[in-house]
C-alpha cells in the first residue's frame, strides 16, 4: 500500500486546503497529514495563527480522506517524519514548487498546483473588511 503525506498550517480552514488534501489522497492509500505548530507558524510567518495548533489538528484530523497527523514542529525534519510515517510520496502545494526536492532520494516528491483566488490572508482581509 502507498502512503502520502503532507503539510501545512490549514488556518481558517477552506476549500483550497480541502482540495488539496483530497488530491494528496487520491495518489496513495493513506494519507498523513503533519498539521504545524503554533511556535513553527510564528516564526515561518511572523504572526500567531487565528486558530489554534489543536483546533487547527482536530478539523484535519477529522476530513475523510485523512487517516492520520501530527504535528509538524520543525521545517527540518521533513526527512525524520516522511521516515517514521514510511511515506512513500510527498506531496505539496506549487507554492513550494523545488523546496522538498532533497527528499526525492526518500519518496516521491509531487507538487500540486494551487486552488486560484482563495487563501487565509485573502479571508482574514475580507472579514475584517466587513
Ligand atoms: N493550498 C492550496 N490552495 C490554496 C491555498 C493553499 O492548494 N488556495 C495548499 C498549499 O499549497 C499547501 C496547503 O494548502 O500545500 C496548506 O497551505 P498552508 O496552510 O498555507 O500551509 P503552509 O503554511 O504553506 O505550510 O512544511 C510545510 C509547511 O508547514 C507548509
Amino acid at each position: 500500500s502507498r502512503t502520502v503525506i503532507t503539510f501545512g498550517t490549514f488556518d481558517v480552514f477552506h476549500v483550497g486546503h480541502l482540495r488539496v488534501i483530497e488530491r494528496a489522497a487520491a495518489l496513495g492509500d493513506r494519507l498523513v497529514v503533519g498539521v504545524s505548530a503554533d511556535e513553527l507558524n510564528l516564526r515561518k510567518k511572523g504572526r500567531e495563527p487565528v486558530f489554534s495548533q489543536a483546533e487547527r489538528l482536530a478539523i484535519v484530523a477529522a476530513l475523510k480522506a485523512v487517516d492520520e497527523v501530527f504535528v509538524e514542529e520543525s521545517l527540518e525534519l521533513k526527512r525524520h517524519y516522511i521516515t517514521e510515517h514510511g511515506a512513500d510520496v510527498l506531496v505539496m502545494g506549487d507554492d513550494w514548487a523545488g523546496r522538498f526536492d532533497e527528499m526525492k532520494d526518500l519518496c516521491e516528491v509531487v507538487y500540486l498546483p494551487r486552488t486560484p483566488a482563495i487563501s487565509t490572508t485573502a479571508l482574514i482581509e475580507k472579514i475584517s473588511a466587513s
